[in-house]
């Protein structure tokens, strides 16, 4: 059996996010944030890909997920213990907006939220693993949204620049790992989720969601400044949603078509973001859709200094693309497009499943890049079952990981500077696209389900182990 090399000091661990594990939404003077009124099921999706929502939280309609997610607000060190256990390197979590300013636009900072994740910090240390910190994960003020149209509106630029030096210079000492906005390109499909948007109205869509970006891509390198000024030996990345493109076939429409897919959805963002500049590509696409952004005086210069250190990226599935396709024909389930590939499988949720695809974007970020990168999402969503003797033996996962985790390595040998491995969701918690907890991802079983009830209780699966012995080997054990 083929062992493979990882570097030493390889960032091995697990990932979440706060909204969809802490739970306590009201608690410790928190604000609502876009995650505390989105509800569980079958809504949710189509709000998140129809936006049109009215963002006001219905007790008596909904069931909301994300208000007690895996109550890891309070359950937090016996949730770090385990991952302590599994021997942990970097435990990649966000902090949510809403602790620290509940409304957004406050001028200090709520200390109870603050000390919140001191707590975390210093639990996380105590085990010797790294705190890898997302500062904005699929959820902003739902005040800002409302009263400020999320980042449409400028001001939330100095809104953000508040919250993020606020929580550089409390963690100065503890967390040296950052990411800005967590798949910041998602918002091409998901601007709820995103950019914070309610409603867009269609006529002016395009022009609002890349104006969005370009306030994101401002205070994007705002932060990536105060990092570096606030914390000296701190590495801050950003964070895309990358899913490799093919043709269909060797039709030179369809390469043509999914070259465009590509640099649009995958490289779009990461370009201004990496290279600190927009992208040739991007001007015809302005023309052709009549944006005319506004950019103000000294922009364009402080994207050019704000350039991130590395490139953090999730990777799930790969994206087939044909130029002229059928509904028959398109992906199932698939949040970004495409249509079906005949050489895959997929989950059970329709995510083609393609651990070649990983070492495909390996090798295709870093051409482009030449920068190091991080896997700081990858797993299989799937319904797990606990057996009669509480036994919960998630083969399937780990067939998953392992071949993806291969894959990273053989793109090791092609010359990628890869420098860590959190996988999604290390510990069951809600799903992001459904809003159920069905679709698990964890090494940690959580008792808790779709109706919301379960006793919250943690159990190890087979997966656990199995981790545990590919961290303590540094990836030769697989
Ligand atoms: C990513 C998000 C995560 C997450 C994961 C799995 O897009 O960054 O927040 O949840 O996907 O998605 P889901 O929970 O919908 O299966």
């Amino acid at each position: 059996m083929k062992k493979y090399q990882f570097p030493e000091g390889f960032l091995w661990g697990g990932a979440t996010a706060a909204n969809q594990i802490e739970g306590g939404f009201d608690e410790g003077n928190k604000g609502l944030n876009i995650a505390d009124v989105l509800p569980g099921g079958k809504e949710r999706y189509e709000i998140l890909l129809n936006p049109g929502f009215d963002f006001e939280i219905h007790l008596d309609q909904y069931h909301y997920p994300n208000h007690e997610a895996i109550d890891f607000y309070h359950r937090y060190k016996e949730d770090i213990a385990l991952f302590a256990e599994m021997g942990f390197k970097a435990f990649r979590m966000s902090i949510a907006w809403t602790r620290i300013f509940p409304n957004g636009d406050e001028l200090e900072a709520n200390e109870e939220g603050l000390a919140f994740y001191d707590r975390v910090f210093d639990e996380l240390h105590k085990h010797g693993i790294q705190p890898v910190v997302t500062i904005s994960h699929y959820e902003m003020p739902l005040y800002l949204v409302k009263e400020y149209g999320g980042w449409r509106n400028r001001q939330v630029v100095a809104f953000f620049e508040r919250y993020i030096k606020a929580i550089f210079n409390r963690y100065k000492n503890k967390v040296k790992y950052w990411m800005t906005f967590n798949e910041i390109n998602s918002g091409l499909v998901m601007p709820i989720q995103g950019l914070g948007f309610s409603i867009q109205k269609e006529e002016d869509k395009y022009k609002s969601t890349f104006q969005a970006y370009h306030h994101q891509f401002v205070a994007s390198a705002i932060a990536v400044k105060a990092c570096h000024e606030i914390i000296p030996d701190s590495k801050i990345g950003c964070m895309i949603l990358f899913a490799p493109v093919y043709s269909y076939d060797s039709n030179p429409e369809n390469i043509m078509y999914a070259l465009q897919e590509e640099q649009l959805f995958n490289y779009y963002c990461a370009d201004v973001q990496v290279r600190g500049e927009y992208p040739a590509f991007i001007k015809r696409y302005f023309k052709e859709h009549n944006i005319e952004l506004e950019i103000q005086e000294g922009d364009l210069e402080l994207i050019k200094e704000g350039t991130v250190d590395y490139i953090g990226f999730s990777y799930y599935m790969s994206r087939t693309e044909k130029k002229v396709k059928t509904d028959a024909e398109a992906s199932q389930g698939n949040l970004i497009g495409g249509v079906r590939n005949p050489f895959l499988k997929a989950s059970d949720w329709g995510w083609e499943i393609d651990p070649i695809g990983l070492r495909i974007s390996l090798n295709k970020l870093y051409d482009r890049y030449r920068k190091p990168l991080f896997v700081v999402e990858n797993g299989l969503g799937a319904y797990d079952q606990v057996e009669g003797d509480g036994t919960i033996n998630d083969d399937y996962r780990i067939d998953y990981l392992r071949d993806h985790i291969k894959a990273m390595g053989e793109a090791i040998e092609d010359g990628v500077e890869l420098i860590g491995y959190t996988s999604w969701g290390c510990i069951d918690m809600v799903s992001m696209s459904t809003g159920e907890f069905s679709k698990r991802y964890g090494y940690i079983y959580v008792d808790k389900h779709d109706d919301g009830s379960g006793t919250l209780e943690r159990k190890k699966k087979k997966s656990f182990f199995w981790y545990k012995d590919v961290i303590a080997t540094n990836g030769e054990l697989l």
